[in-house]
């Protein structure tokens, strides 16, 4: 058989195709398989990144499906976003048709890969029916009081009118129009996560089994969780009066209420509302005014990282414990978002807080002793220790004045033990018109309500001029001029479209359904209890905090409202590595590519695949490699050529392993050890390369035999283990050699792993000088015989004196 990789994969693409062979079945008495690969954004053509993924995905679902479990594999497009906007505005292609346009060049690429997705349940997430049960979700989270509206302040471009997420600012700059970007307060509509804050972070160890580790902690840290004393600091009279007595006190958090007297000054956010009074009121100088509003322009992320900066706002604050008054300070690094806003700086224990006294030359002093880390002024010690020059808590550790102090304060009610979170409710506003319209109506009478469900999808307008200024949505002649479902009197729509995260979130969920009830339910209850959760996704490392976190949130709100059972979204999580070439990653920008197409063209699909499979362990980083391929399809037209070796046959034949020759057993034992591994592979971790490696292993000892019978039981299993890796072949093959299909489950044969016969060293007076190897069930006087026999040389006529056989172990003679 000529090995001709593109009339074969065509073949069996078409099988498959025609013969459903890869949906799921809806007898859910059977056991399932729910396997997902995350799917893809339609960016136009698919890359090396997505052909790892989705491999990885489908080895491991054919797999499954192949041992006889009820699997659902599904695929459809993350089809809403700025990319197609970006488009429409480069080249006047309209969004929709630039997307649809690239969801179909794009399926016939991963078609082209034999990538077992159902056909049936596959979706885009801009279709409209899509949209109108997301908006229902969204009207059903308002309803429950997990959606709110507020003003934030965001990155906004005065040349373009228009909101940039973070990754559109470029230092500073608009990544469109390079003008520099300010900070606005805009209002935009806000999921409460922070309401699962708690449950987010406890599930976590929910997880712990079947995620990476380290995508666990990023979770975690992103969580954010952190006990401490909440407090307020109270104005002087002086600074009261001076505020025209409109404020009393500040509060801060603190996760240290050990280093307390350690505190020198405290330090607002340019934000906050004392910052701001005296801004208005121009009770500091014009000088500072200004230089407070540079630090707001930054947004606060970027802040964070810059170097140290503030300025004194000339009011004072009395410590809480020793009555001592306390200067109040403006710092770049203090966030509006956290604790209240301010913080207590201890400069003598924190590393900001040390910055930002020498800086400002402000004063420093140690509340804490570590004996393993001395304090000497000229950086902080962190750590817990002994405190000192603390007053009563003098000689406590940290962490009993800590309990001690927080026990005082809540006493003399002065403040509060309390839990804060670092994770934010989640903005899902966009000002952009590719994306799911936020389903709400502003009503002069009524206020803000939703719309009516019977009205849903509220769909895009499709006659929209886009030309990257302001919201196409908001300047839409007639677009947003709509009736209010409770009144009925004019009203308007919100032009705001949804983060496209949140149709990531749930699309999990809705391929559980059939197609056949897509139109009315979100999904059905029944399915999505029988396939959730997922058993096992795959997907990048970018997606290890934000994507997870939310379709874990979704997973537990829907689950509260009744949809489905699942209370987390994902069993196990695969985080591939990325794809590199010449030691960085393969990117447009770096003009480092290779296109799967191509190497489809050249090799076939089966070469693409057992590739990415074969040149590293999925977690890993793979280097592209083009000796390797070559390799790669060579192994294959091995494979396919020495099939010529093995029987046509109806039923495998069975074998007397211990009438077979040494060169036969070995083929045997290299063909069942490639079975083993494949079990192991399967089971945990999907190190395909050890299987693969296996395999290329167990072909080489069959050729070095020639058993007929061995040949083809080898081949027989060898395509059952490579099916997943390199469906194409192993389908042509089988079908040719054992009919069609013949892809099951298989045992393991126990006895061509027992060893029929040993090895013995043999020593004369303790000196090894030759080896025999023996049948393991002869007799101690048949293997001495032998041995004297095979040692007569350095025996000569010495005449033995003694003569030891450790079983299994050696011969020794003694002679004289
Ligand atoms: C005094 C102190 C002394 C602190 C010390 C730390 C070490 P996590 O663990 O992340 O919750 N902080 C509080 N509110 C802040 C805000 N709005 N912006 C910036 N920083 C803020 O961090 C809590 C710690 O971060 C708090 O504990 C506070 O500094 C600071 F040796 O208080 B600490
Ligand atoms: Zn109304």
């Amino acid at each position: 058989m000529d090995y001709n990789p593109s009339i074969i994969e065509q073949k069996w693409q078409n099988y498959w195709n025609e013969n459903s062979s890869h949906e799921p079945s809806n007898d859910f008495s059977k056991e399932k398989k729910y396997i997902l690969s995350m799917f893809p954004y339609p960016s136009g053509r698919i890359h090396m990144g997505h052909v790892r993924n989705y491999t990885i995905g489908d080895a491991i679902a054919r797999n499954f499906r192949k041992q006889d479990f009820n699997v659902l594999h599904p695929i459809g497009w993350d089809s809403f976003g700025m990319p197609a906007e970006n488009a429409a505005i480069k080249h006047g292609i309209h969004p929709k048709k630039w997307t649809y346009e690239n969801i179909d060049y794009m399926k016939k690429e991963l078609n082209s890969l034999g990538l077992s997705f159902s056909k049936t349940r596959e979706f885009a997430t801009s279709d409209e029916l899509y949209t109108k049960h997301e908006q229902h979700i969204f009207i059903e989270m308002f309803k429950k009081g997990l959606v709110y509206q507020k003003s934030s302040t965001l990155n906004w471009c005065e040349t373009c009118h228009t909101v940039l997420a973070n990754e559109q600012v470029e230092e500073g700059c608009c990544w469109r129009c390079d003008n520099p970007v300010e900070q606005r307060q805009m209002p935009g509509y806000y999921l409460k996560i922070t309401d699962y804050a708690q449950e987010l972070l406890d599930d976590c160890k929910k997880l712990e089994k079947g995620w990476p580790s380290q995508v666990l902690t990023m979770q975690e840290n992103w969580i954010g969780r952190s006990e401490g004393l909440e407090f307020d600091f109270q104005l002087s009279d002086e600074s009261k009066q001076k505020l025209g007595n409109n404020f009393d006190a500040y509060t801060v958090f603190t996760t240290r209420p050990d280093t307390i007297y350690g505190v020198t000054y405290t330090a607002l956010a340019p934000e906050h509302e004392i910052v701001k009074y005296l801004m208005k009121n121009s009770l500091i100088s014009e000088e500072k005014i200004k230089k407070i509003k540079e630090m707001q322009a930054v947004g606060s992320r970027e802040r964070a990282q810059n170097e140290k900066e503030g300025l004194s706002l000339e009011i004072d604050v009395i410590h809480p414990l020793t009555g001592e008054k306390v200067p109040v300070w403006v710092a770049n690094f203090v966030l509006i978002e956290y604790g209240g806003g301010a913080v207590m700086a201890v400069p003598a224990h924190d590393e900001r807080d040390f910055e930002f006294a020498t800086k400002y030359d402000l004063p420093i002093i140690q509340s804490i002793e570590n004996e393993k880390n001395s304090f000497d002024g000229t950086e902080p010690t962190t750590e817990y220790g002994k405190l000192v020059n603390s007053d009563k808590y003098t000689g406590m550790t940290s962490k009993k004045a800590q309990k001690a102090i927080i026990y005082d304060f809540e006493q003399n009610e002065l403040g509060k033990k309390v839990i804060n979170f670092k994770l934010r409710d989640w903005g899902i506003s966009r000002q952009r018109y590719w994306g799911a319209p936020i389903p709400m109506i502003h009503c002069k009478k009524c206020g803000l309500v939703p719309e009516a469900i019977e009205n849903l999808p509220v769909a895009l307008p499709s006659d929209v001029d886009i030309t990257g200024e302001g919201n196409p949505l908001d300047t839409h002649p007639t677009w947003k001029h709509t009736k209010c479902p409770c009144c009925g009197e004019d009203a308007l729509r919100e032009t705001d479209t949804m983060d496209t995260f949140f149709q990531s979130s749930w699309y999990f969920m809705r391929y559980t359904t059939d197609q056949s009830m897509w139109e009315d339910k979100v999904f059905d209850k029944k399915s999505s209890d029988y396939w959730m959760n997922v058993d096992q996704y795959v997907g990048g490392i970018e997606h290890a905090i934000l994507h997870l976190l939310y379709a874990r949130f979704f997973t537990k709100v829907l689950r509260d409202m009744g949809y489905s059972s699942a209370d987390e979204p994902f069993e196990n999580l695969l985080t591939q590595g990325m794809v590199l070439k010449d030691g960085s990653k393969m990117s447009k920008s770096k003009g480092n590519t290779i296109d799967p197409d191509a190497i489809i063209k050249q090799y076939g699909a089966d070469t693409a695949r057992l590739f990415i499979l074969f040149a590293a362990p999925p977690q890993k980083e793979l280097e592209w490699n083009d000796s390797a391929v070559e390799g790669a399809y060579k192994f294959i037209k091995r494979l396919s050529d020495r099939s010529e070796n093995a029987q046509v046959v109806k039923e495998i034949p069975s074998i007397d392993h211990s009438s077979l020759s040494k060169e036969s057993k070995l083929a045997r034992k290299k063909v069942y050890e490639a079975l083993k591994k494949s079990n192991e592979v399967f089971e945990s971790g999907y190190a395909f390369n050890t299987l693969i490696a296996a395999s290329m292993e167990a072909l080489n000892a069959l050729h070095a035999q020639e058993n007929k019978d061995v040949w083809t039981e080898g081949y027989f299993v060898l395509l059952n283990l490579l099916e997943p890796i390199i469906p194409h072949t192993c389908w042509e093959l089988s079908q040719n050699l054992f009919g069609l299909n013949n892809f099951k489950k298989l045992e393991l044969i126990e006895e061509v792993f027992v060893e029929s016969s040993i090895v013995l060293p043999i020593t004369v007076n303790g000196k090894k000088r030759t080896e025999i190897e023996v049948a393991k069930d002869l007799s101690k006087d048949e293997i001495l015989t032998l041995a004297k026999e095979a040692a007569s040389k350095w025996i000569e006529d010495k005449g033995i004196i003694k003569e030891i056989y450790v079983p299994n172990r050696l011969v020794n003679l003694v002679v004289k």
